[in-house]
């Protein structure tokens, strides 16, 4: 069996599923939105990390494939939580570098809200560094068709990447996620507290969302809630969820 055919399958076999992790207001504790991450449980290997089988999808050309199955399953269950009341404001959804390349994007994701009934502010898109500073025309044209819808960009990873200063004030995106390697090391390094504060200071004075990620321990949140960071989301307040555990999670909280 390939690996595309095995991923064809495991698409189509629902061995494919989609958890999702919340993300907390600092301020009041409020439910700002969940993240959908991938998980891949193949039923010799175990379970395949995101990190191993989207490259590899993306190689044997099942990257669109994957995004649109990402997009279509983050919707659908957006849309089950709203049949059952269940509060979750919004989803993000992590999309590929290539993703933002073509146009067509912007018909899929319109296509894709309006089939569940849901409307542009309930979805977020998360790109990396490397789709937000592509500087093709194509790439342009498709962030700004995007934003015009009044979905809303967050850029992924920040820290990790190429951007400079300059390039972040220039970028059409509302939200920033803090990469969590900074996060991280926050109690140990001075070097890191400098820098997330940083960033955090230049985001604000962008307008722009600060969301950390990774927050681990009660020592990083204080930290980042003293320095303005407006939303975390990391193992400190949950997991990724399966969709029914995250319905409990947010159950307990209510
Ligand atoms: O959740 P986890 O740590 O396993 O995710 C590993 C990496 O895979 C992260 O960088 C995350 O952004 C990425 N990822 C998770 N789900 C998806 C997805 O549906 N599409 C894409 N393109 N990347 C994803
Ligand atoms: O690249 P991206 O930010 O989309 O990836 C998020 C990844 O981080 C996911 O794989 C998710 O499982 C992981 N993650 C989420 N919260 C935490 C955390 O608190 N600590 C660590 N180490 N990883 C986390
Ligand atoms: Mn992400
Ligand atoms: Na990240």
């Amino acid at each position: 069996l390939t690996l595309e055919t095995a991923l064809r399958v495991a698409i189509s076999t629902r061995q494919l599923t989609l958890h999702y992790q919340p993300q907390v207001r600092l301020g009041d504790g409020s439910l700002y939105g969940v993240e959908a991450l991938a998980r891949w449980q193949h039923p010799a290997h175990g379970t395949i990390s995101p990190a191993q089988f989207v490259p590899l999808a993306e190689e044997c050309g099942l990257g669109d494939a994957l995004g649109e199955w990402a997009l279509d399953e983050a919707c659908s269950q957006l849309s089950h939580w709203r049949r059952l009341r269940l509060p979750v404001p919004s989803v993000s959804v992590n999309l590929s570098p290539r993703h933002f390349r073509s146009i067509k994007l912007v018909e899929l994701v319109s296509d894709t809200l309006r089939r569940h009934g849901l409307s542009a502010c309930d979805l977020r898109l998360e790109l990396t560094e490397g789709a937000m500073l592509d500087t093709r025309s194509e790439t342009r044209a498709t962030l700004a068709a995007i934003r015009a819808l009044g979905i809303q960009l967050a850029m992924d990873d920040f820290g990790t990447g190429y951007s400079s200063l300059s390039q972040l004030g220039q970028l059409a995106i509302d939200e920033l996620k803090i990469d969590r390697g900074f996060i991280h090391q926050l109690e140990e390094s001075a070097r890191a507290r400098t820098l997330a504060s940083g960033v955090i200071r230049i985001g604000t004075g962008l307008n722009l969302t600060l969301v950390a990620e990774g927050v681990e321990t009660e020592y990083q949140r204080r930290f980042l809630e003293e320095h303005g960071c407006q939303i975390v989301q990391g193992y400190l307040l949950a997991r990724p969820l399966p969709p029914e555990q995250l319905e409990a999670w947010i159950s307990e909280r209510e």
